[in-house]
């Protein structure tokens, strides 16, 4: 049995809030290494619940989101000229030294990365535990892993790096470093995230499946699932929620899925019948936004009795010419038609918005920033609706369509520091104009939730 530490790094950007954040990938690596036998200990250095955290609380927050505490730190050279302050969110770095110190010196260390401009949290991590424990053994995945494996294996320090989904990868490496193979005849075909190993925050984070069949340009979902898309079965995870909800005391569980609605009929629509009859009490949240489409009045119905409250969906464009471009996965028709069945099942103003995708690349032909008057009729068209809206900063995430398109429209290099894959940095955008219109969606957000009251 080899002794493992798993490190949720810092964050390191110009703003960060947690909206239901949780390492689920290193979770589950985590849980995948304790099936076979191996011991497990997480440092979770976004831990908001730690005695010491000094994590700011507000009365706004809610269903676990909140506050986490900042530090300002240096920028680095190629983020100096942005004008806004940089910080490291988390715990101060004293008391995650402290922690370490406590600990029993592990045979390896996981490290995870879950956005590729959140590097230099992770690579702090990996400095001090080297500092503290040289010559053990570290290991770097996640998505900036995935994503930007060259610059990982160049400029993080860790021994490894690993791609792909970690379950299988960080066994076979931990056995390659300790000899240590762990009990091969793990009791469960697939474990659970290991959800147990993060102090309790309230909330969990949830995949009913991997992947996602749709190939959206903005989107990494097939660079990161090459597998393709993976339903999990209805049973697992409804287990996984009971677990969660019963012998964790969770209250608010955020789906991550990418596709969460697809097959409704044999995979959510069960998997919530079986919530409501279990009597689960439980919120259930869609940061990761839900296929319109797929809403119809009896899944929404169904949605409201089983406990959703923070519904997110996707409406990259109200062009339905635009749209066709990015996939057609919905046009106004659809979106109308989902947002009245939510409503007449009894969302309100509060619970509902879209997500508008705003500063991407200019498609050819146009100019930079005209594409803010697409951005703005489809803001009105969602609001038309009685929706909100959330404006999805533009990120340009390489091995995607729209990377490519940012490359060649000058936007960003194709050797770009992945620093400067920040949504904050609007790469494809212009940020007065940008800026101006998340003011506007602010204002029409709250005309509308003046409306309701
Ligand atoms: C859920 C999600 C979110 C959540 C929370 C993310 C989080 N955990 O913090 C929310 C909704 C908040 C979010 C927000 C955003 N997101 Co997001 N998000 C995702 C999503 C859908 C799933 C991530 C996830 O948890 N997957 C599930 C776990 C199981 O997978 P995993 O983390 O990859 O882990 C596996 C492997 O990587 C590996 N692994 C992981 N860690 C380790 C460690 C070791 C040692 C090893 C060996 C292996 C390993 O094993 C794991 C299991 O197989 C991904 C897309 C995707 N399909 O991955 C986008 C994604 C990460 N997000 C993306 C984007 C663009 C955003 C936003 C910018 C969107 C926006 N415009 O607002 C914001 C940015 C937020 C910010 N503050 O900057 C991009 C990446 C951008 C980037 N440059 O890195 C992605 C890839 C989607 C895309 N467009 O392609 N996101």
């Amino acid at each position: 049995m080899a002794r493992i530490l798993c490190v949720n790094p810092w964050i390191i950007d110009f703003t960060a809030y947690n909206q239901w954040i949780e390492p689920l990938g290193l979770l589950s690596v985590a849980g995948a290494l304790r099936a076979v036998g191996h011991d497990i200990t997480l440092l979770d250095c976004l831990d908001r619940f730690h005695p010491d955290a000094l994590a700011p609380r507000a009365p706004e927050d809610r269903f676990g989101c909140g506050h986490f505490s900042k530090v300002e730190v240096t920028k680095p050279a190629v983020l100096s000229h942005v004008r806004r302050r940089y910080g490291r969110y988390g715990l101060p770095v004293g008391l995650v030294e402290r922690e370490l110190l406590q600990m029993r010196r592990p045979d390896a260390v996981l490290v995870t990365c879950m956005m590729t401009y959140w590097y230099p949290g992770a690579f702090e991590a990996i400095q001090l535990v080297r500092g503290l424990w040289p010559g053990v053994p570290v290991a770097l995945g996640g998505v900036y892993a995935n994503l930007c494996c060259d610059h990982a294996r160049l400029h993080s320090g860790a021994d490894a790096v690993l791609t792909g989904p970690g379950e299988d990868s960080a066994r076979r490496w931990v056995e390659s470093i300790t000899g240590d193979p762990g009990n091969r005849s793990s009791p469960r075909e697939n474990p659970r995230p290991a959800h147990d190993l993060r102090r309790a925050q309230g909330y969990v984070a949830l995949l009913t499946g991997r992947g996602c069949p749709f190939h959206c340009p903005y989107c990494a979902a097939q660079v990161l699932n090459p597998g393709g898309f993976a339903p999990r079965s209805v049973e697992e995870v409804v287990d996984e929620i009971t677990w969660c909800v019963e012998g964790l005391g969770v209250a608010d569980i955020a789906f991550y899925d990418d596709a969460l609605l697809i097959d409704a009929e044999s995979h959510i629509s069960p998997i919530l019948n079986a919530v409501i009859r279990r009597g689960l009490r439980v919120r259930f949240h869609t940061p990761n936004g839900l296929h319109a489409r797929f809403v119809d009045d009896r899944l929404a119905v169904q949605m409201r009795r089983a406990g959703f409250v923070t519904m997110r969906l996707g409406l990259e464009t109200a062009d339905d010419r635009l749209s066709l471009e990015d996939g057609n996965k919905v046009d106004c028709d659809e979106f109308g038609r989902a947002v009245r069945s939510l409503k007449a099942a009894g969302f309100t103003v509060r619970d509902l918005a879209a997500y508008v995708l705003v500063g991407r690349p200019p498609r050819f032909g146009q100019t930079a920033g005209s594409d803010l008057d697409a951005v703005r009729r489809t803001v009105a068209f969602a609001h038309r609706q009685g929706v909100q809206v959330r404006a999805a900063e533009f990120s340009p995430v390489p091995g995607t369509l729209e990377w490519q398109r940012a490359v060649s429209r000058g936007c960003i290099a194709s050797d770009a520091d992945p620093l400067l894959h920040n949504k904050a940095l609007y790469p494809c955008g212009e940020r007065n104009a940008i800026e101006q219109l998340k003011r506007e969606i602010r204002d029409g957000n709250r005309a509308l939730l003046r409306r309701e009251e």
